[in-house]
């Protein structure tokens, strides 16, 4: 077929009507097993579940297919202004039950599969999630674009098809291992590659100047070497609304010029070499979340899914006579963090160097063509490129930058006297520790919007990251609240509680998720609260199913489900959870409360650390520690468990997340800029205890301070405590129930009496502990208390979640997505 980018052939596509092929049963089985005869090759009865995975997969594409090829056509004939949004990282999940709840055919699916003897459940669990991200960013980013589907507004995701994903977490004596995850072993049926519609993305080399034919003196960048990028596209179908957006995903090749050399320059091996290179710059993700590292492979791949994004805009997806001063009419590419903030450079090197702009033109444009969302806080998160490097990899774009920040100091300078510490506080160039491009400052000044994810974080961006920025361009700064799509994280997550929630206030709030308010009376409702309850229950043990099988673990469904599950790092303090589950341990083995005496609780925790992350790696291995004594230890009769299920991603997140009682969003105030895990709990029926931080904020002044336990420091109290001077050991000195958990950890209790192992752990507490966990321990300890005895009064805890559930229906991305659109991009749905 051709590129779906460029629908030429209108008249042949409009053959495929909406909705084909059938939606009966036997339409669909018929379909079902022609895919398994002839496009996977097998029968029926010699068939793998593999096979049969595959076979459905693609057949259930067909359904789709129709829907994309409308929506492609249709934004070719309007060519309605859209959302280009750029992320290195899109953490998707599983496709097969997305698209088949999208298409409304899982009913159909089921009854068509079991006439063929094959179990839907069965061939769900085959399929590997594609894992291109590392947590909440990337998450983000694909919650967003089913949003934007389902809201039928025209976007186009774009970003990078690694081969391999986040990697695959194992624990080795409770330590952690990493594997590769080779999520495309086994075939990808939901990808679309287009070798045809490569787009060509150099590196390297010099800028000259030179007089062109116009008698113009203009710069030109004579580029060192190149690769090809391969489109993948992937449907991002919207919630039954006939609307099939595209995510494009590039892959890195070597061009042909690299094949050229095989037979020219003889060298064989130097040929494949120079193949393998290219080919490595879509390998794999990085697994650092929100520390970046300065490498220049990164740098690489930010670059090359950024230029083939653009390129592909301009070139392939626009018609061939537009007009591109009227760019911003039709576009708004929307920075997913500072990865793709080297699109500023490249735009305006197209449109001046390729396109013969002129740089005011081109600056004007560029400036109202882009958007820039900041997702962190933490100084070491925010993203600085070498000028050695970044001059090396691309010449051209450090001179545009250099331009760009020229003039914006002149401008920063005329409006303050030449006020020079300003001008040099506000410059786009570092010069310590070295000279390096600020991508954050580079984004805020060409981006016509600036948003942080949460009210507390977009307050602290202005005030505390760049406030010289907000003084300097008014109105540019605002919040946009993450959302999570309820599609996903509620119907296909938690069929058991949509289907109450259905039955009790009708369909819509799928699409509408403000209507989950009208839940709010059925709080007092006690067949309602059984109901609700028996969800929960139902949804632990489909829980322990899950983990049974996976991991051997069992969940009790009488225990308090408390659940920690993010990424594994220092200012989300897992420390702080693993001191609450000892010092109840010690509270036990001490004798200072009866086993019988304490609510019986199931801690779960998931978290991959990045792989060079020393001290996270050391959590991990002290919360397996922890755990391998509390569940082996008689004395405490089973009323505790710890299970740390290895490998967390969205697979497990969808059903761990509806079995929670007790949502753990226990971050540093003032370090979290949102969290949206935070979110998918509360949406699920489960409580939080939380700090106040990020969104936790936001969901406690929305559910009420009864069903939220808050706890710990305020943001202005961390930094007065910096200010003041942190002596974290001086917590441990006055509690004498934090000392004798410490101790307890210290002494080897964990580690089977060696006090060597967690000795980087107890040491880092005692004598930096940045995030201050010892000082909001006994906070902690205390809201611990009060959530244990609020989970005896069952019916006030179940009242209080329902409420959770009822009055968070603002944490729909379809609410994020509605404020981008009217307060960002400014792009009304198309149809
Ligand atoms: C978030 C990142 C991040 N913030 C660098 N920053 C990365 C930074 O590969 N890297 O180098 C990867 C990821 N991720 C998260 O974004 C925030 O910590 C969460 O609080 C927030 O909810 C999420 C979505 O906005």
């Amino acid at each position: 077929p051709a590129a779906p980018a460029k629908p030429k052939a209108t008249h042949a596509l409009a053959l495929a009507p909406v909705g084909s092929p059938a939606s009966s049963v036997d339409g669909f089985v018929r379909e079902f097993l022609r895919e398994l005869n002839y496009g996977q090759g097998v029968a029926l009865s010699t068939s793998s579940v593999n096979d049969q995975y595959l076979a459905l997969a693609r057949t259930v594409r067909h359904y789709l297919m129709a829907r994309w090829l409308e929506t492609l056509r249709r934004q070719a004939e309007t060519q309605a202004k859209g959302v280009a949004y750029l992320s290195a990282e899109y953490l998707l999940g599983r496709q097969l039950g997305n698209a088949l709840l999208a298409t409304g055919l899982t009913e159909i699916v089921e009854e068509g599969l079991g006439k063929c003897g094959v179990d839907l459940a069965a061939l769900r669990a085959q399929e590997v999630e594609p894992g291109l991200g590392n947590g909440g960013l990337g998450r983000l980013a694909a919650c967003f674009i089913d949003s934007l589907a389902t809201m039928s507004v025209p976007c186009i995701g774009y970003g990078i098809r690694y081969e391999y994903g986040i990697f695959r977490q194992t624990f080795v004596e409770g330590r952690q291992v990493e594997q590769a995850d080779s999520w495309l072993a086994l075939g990808a049926p939901w990808e679309f590659p287009h070798p045809e519609a490569a787009q060509i993305v150099t590196f390297g080399g010099h800028t000259e100047k030179y007089t062109d034919t116009d008698g113009v003196e203009r710069s030109r960048w004579v580029a060192g070497w190149k690769v090809k990028a391969i489109p993948y596209n992937y449907m991002v179908p919207g919630y039954q609304n006939g609307r099939v957006n595209t995510l494009r995903l590039w892959r890195a090749q070597a061009t042909d010029a690299f094949d050229l050399k095989i037979f020219n320059s003889g060298d064989y091996e130097e040929a494949v070499r120079a193949q393998t290179f290219a080919e490595n710059i879509s390998k794999v993700l990085y697994p650092e979340d929100s520390t970046p590292q300065g490498k220049e492979l990164r740098l690489q791949q930010q670059y090359f899914f950024v230029s083939a994004s653009i390129h592909d805009f301009v070139n392939s997806v626009l018609p061939k006579d537009f007009d591109l001063h009227k760019l911003p009419d039709r576009i708004i590419f929307q920075l997913n963090d500072t990865h793709p903030v080297i699109g500023v450079p490249e735009l305006m090197r197209v449109l001046i160097d390729e396109k013969k702009m002129d740089w005011d033109e081109a600056w004007a444009i560029t400036q109202q063509c882009f958007a820039y969302t900041c997702h962190t806080l933490l100084p070491e998160a925010l993203e600085v490129w070498s000028v050695d490097l970044l001059g090396r990899l691309l010449p051209r774009h450090l001179e545009i930058i250099y331009r760009i920040n020229e003039e914006f100091l002149e401008r920063v300078s005329e409006r303050f006297d030449g006020d020079q510490l300003r001008v040099s506080r506000m410059s786009i160039i570092a010069e310590h520790p070295e000279r390096a491009v600020r991508m954050a400052y580079l984004a805020t000044v060409a981006g016509a919007k600036v948003n942080g994810v949460a009210e507390l974080h977009s307050q602290l961006l202005r005030d505390k990251v760049l406030p010289d920025f907000d003084e300097f361009f008014p109105g540019k700064f605002t919040n946009v609240t993450n959302g999570v799509t309820p599609r996903r994280f509620v119907r296909l997550a938690n069929p058991a509680l949509s289907e109450l929630i259905t039955d009790a206030i009708g369909v819509g709030w799928l699409t509408d998720l403000e209507r989950l308010r009208e839940l709010e009376p059925y709080a007092e409702d006690e067949e309602f609260r059984d109901r609700f309850r028996e969800v929960k229950a139902h949804n632990k043990r489909r829980l322990n199913r899950v983990l049974v099988e996976r991991d051997g673990f069992t969940v009790d469904d009488s225990h308090l489900l408390d659940v920690m599950v993010k990424r594994l790092h220092e200012y989300k303090r897992q420390t702080l959870k693993v001191l609450h589950i000892v010092t109840e341990y010690e509270r036990i083995i001490s004798g200072e409360v009866k086993p019988a005496d304490i609510t019986p609780r199931t801690f779960i925790f998931g978290a991959k650390a990045a792989p060079g992350y020393k001290i996270a790696k050391d959590i991990i291995h002290l919360i397996n520690g922890v755990g391998a004594v509390v569940n082996n230890d008689k004395r405490v009769e089973g009323r505790l468990k710890v299970l740390f299920p290895p490998n967390y991603n969205v697979t497990l997140a969808e059903k761990v997340i509806p079995a929670a009682d007790l949502s753990e969003q226990i971050s540093l105030a003032g370090k979290e800029a949102s969290g949206t895990g935070n979110m998918k709990f509360a949406l699920n029926g489960a409580l939080t205890i939380g700090t106040d931080d990020g969104a936790n904020i936001e969901i406690r002044e929305l559910v009420g301070d009864d069903n939220f336990f808050l706890f710990g420091l305020l943001e202005p109290e961390v930094e007065a405590l910096y200010a003041k001077g942190y002596v974290p050991s001086s917590f441990y000195e006055s509690d004498p129930s934090l000392k004798r958990a410490i101790d307890l950890i210290a002494q080897g209790a964990f580690s089977d009496g060696d006090r060597d192992v967690f000795a980087p752990v107890v040491g880092n507490l005692l004598y930096e502990d940045r995030f201050m966990a010892l000082a909001d321990y006994r906070a902690y300890i205390d809201a611990q208390d009060k959530v244990g005895a609020a989970y005896a009064d069952t019916d006030a805890w179940t009242r209080s979640a329902i409420l959770n559930v009822a009055r968070s229906g603002f944490f729909s991305s379809d609410r994020s997505m509605r404020h981008y659109i009217d307060r960002i991009w400014h792009t009304p749905p198309a149809f």
